[in-house]
């Protein structure tokens, strides 16, 4: 059993797992600490007279009004992570004991075990994404992965040299929503994976993709489409990317990230710690309050530099490595 989910996931580059979380118990914790931020943010940004409505809106109907009212660094707000530029001692990020839960789920790690082994660390390339539809998007941030369109990429492609070449990373993406070719889930190229890293480029605002990916646009490809409880696992070097959200619903996922232990997580700057252990006494970090600790000081560590990670685009020099070349 355990050989054939490895074999499929080698063989496709991507497992879709049904039923692998419970909504109630899971997920809805973090929706909830989702809604309480966006209270905060009411009490900050909304005129005194108008608190009292505001709070009153359900989930969708807060955020996007929020979302309107052009607060500065606004997905940063529900980010599990630090930003990746423009870092100053008051970026904020968003780290809850339910998040720190959904790291640790035993449910997600008896999977990951299953392709990588039974020493596991957890990887700090992670990533929570609120979806509005996209006809709610300003032009500026309708491909910045985030609330718009994640552009086609391989993970691997976003790691520092020593991860992309030592670090057998394992993301493991998880909807809080039914995502749909619709409302934009991710599609992937199936067995892409095999012919390794692409050569990456960066765009105006330095999100790495794939050089000439439109050339992806014609081969065969499969929607990962998945329901809240169910997660998608993919490869360091599987070729994504997220459609357009054309529907009108909202969609959110959280992205998170394993790797084996001992080995080098590819954004050497930030947290990376055992999570599961045969030998427990590799476990270092085992309650919340550590691991929040652990992010705050990797975010002082950042703080003179100005940001927390770089990615080296282009991946390659030449053009050796160019999807063109390739396929
Ligand atoms: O959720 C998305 O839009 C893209 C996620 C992704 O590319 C990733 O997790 O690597």
């Amino acid at each position: 059993m355990t050989s054939k989910l490895k074999d499929k996931f080698d063989r496709q580059g991507f497992l879709v797992v049904r039923n692998v979380l419970n909504f109630n118990f899971d997920l809805k914790p973090i929706l909830n600490d989702v809604e309480f931020i966006m209270n905060r943010l009411v009490y900050k940004f909304v005129a005194k007279k108008k608190c009292d409505t505001v709070f009153k809106y359900d989930f969708w109907k807060k955020y996007t009004f929020l979302s309107k009212l052009n607060i500065k660094d606004f997905d940063q707000y529900f980010n599990i992570r630090p930003p990746k530029e423009n870092l100053t001692k008051d970026s904020d990020f968003f780290a809850s004991q339910s998040v720190w839960n959904l790291i640790r789920n035993r449910h997600i790690l008896d999977i990951i075990e299953k392709l990588i082994g039974s020493e596991i660390n957890s990887n700090p390339v992670q990533n929570s994404r609120i979806k509005q539809p996209e006809k709610f998007l300003k032009k500026k941030i309708l491909y910045d992965g985030l609330s718009g369109r994640t552009p086609w990429h391989q993970d691997a492609g976003v790691l520092s040299q020593r991860g992309q070449k030592y670090t057998d990373l394992i993301t493991c993406w998880i909807p809080f929503t039914k995502t749909t070719k619709k409302n934009g889930c991710m599609i992937t190229v199936p067995g892409l994976q095999k012919k390794g890293l692409f050569n990456h480029d960066a765009d105006s605002k330095g999100q790495a993709h794939i050089r000439n990916s439109e050339l992806l646009n014609k081969l065969k490809t499969v929607a990962l489409e998945a329901n809240p409880g169910d997660i998608v696992l993919l490869g360091k070097h599987t070729v994504h990317c997220s459609l357009p959200n054309i529907s009108n619903n909202f969609r959110i996922s959280i992205d998170l990230r394993y790797h084996k232990s001992g080995q080098p997580s590819g954004r050497d700057l930030l947290p990376n710690f055992c999570v599961r252990s045969k030998d427990k006494k590799n476990i270092k970090i085992y309650n919340f309050k550590q691991w929040l600790s652990i992010w705050e000081k990797a975010k002082q560590r950042c703080l003179p530099k100005k940001y927390t990670f770089k990615y080296q685009t282009p991946t390659f020099k030449g053009k050796k490595r160019d999807l063109i070349n390739l396929i």
